[in-house]
């Protein structure tokens, strides 16, 4: 199995655990891509959709799943995305794809996170992927020098705003230790809308896709 095939596994994996009537939280990037296309399969068993980013909005309407406003649909059963980089704690690393923050509320508004992710996403400590922090545009320099301090390496994405308008600071070189401690002391530099740790709010139950099949963490 390739890494894609993988990604579709586990995603296919994600759809037994929809029940009928649930109005189902869908997360962004190509691991939850394969999760809508599977959930066309069975559009007349839900109610509809909460989507992370206007991407994966466009992708469940084009199938003809109704998307709704998380204000009206929320609080949800079950959240479904991907990340970056994942621990067997389910600490994880996500925003890659520019859509943390909507994947962060949507995550924080539903009972059951099940992230979906390759092998090749499993690591001993986040880190390696660069951490990306989502920032009001006017204090992209007052973030990047904090980020600094605390032995980063932020690099801007160029070319890159996110759904909200922000733009996005990847820090490099980051061994993150303490996913829990270090989310929240990002959360309170000024001008930091959301950073893609995911240990606060962790997952509760990982697929994860390996050659040999499908494996539960929890
Ligand atoms: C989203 O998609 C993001 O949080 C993460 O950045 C990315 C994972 O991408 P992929 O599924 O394409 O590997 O879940």
């Amino acid at each position: 199995m390739n890494q894609d095939e993988m990604k579709k596994a586990v995603a296919e994996a994600a759809l037994e655990r929809i029940e009928s009537g649930w109005i189902v939280g869908v997360g962004t990037g190509s691991t939850a891509n394969y999760f809508i296309d599977a959930l066309a399969g069975i559009k007349g068993k839900i109610d509809g959709a909460v989507a992370s980013s206007e991407a994966s909005a466009e992708r469940l309407r084009g199938h003809g799943i109704e998307v709704l406003d998380l204000n009206s649909a929320g609080p949800l059963p079950i959240y479904v995305d991907g990340a970056d980089e994942a621990t067997r704690h389910l600490h994880l690393t996500k925003g890659g794809g520019g859509a943390l923050t909507r994947e962060k509320i949507v995550a924080a508004a539903s009972k059951t996170f099940v992230c979906v992710v390759d092998e090749t996403k499993v690591v001993d400590y986040l880190g390696a992927f660069p951490l990306p922090i989502e920032v009001i545009p006017m204090a992209r320099s007052h973030v990047a020098r904090a980020l600094s301090k605390l032995g980063g390496n932020p690099e801007l994405r160029e070319g890159f705003k996110t759904d909200n308008g922000n733009v996005i600071l990847d820090v490099h070189n980051l061994r993150i230790m303490n996913p829990v401690e270090l989310e929240s002391e990002l959360d309170h530099i000024a001008g930091v809308v959301t950073n893609g740790l995911f240990a606060r709010r962790s997952a509760d139950v990982m697929l994860v896709g390996s050659a040999s099949g499908v494996e539960e963490m929890t």
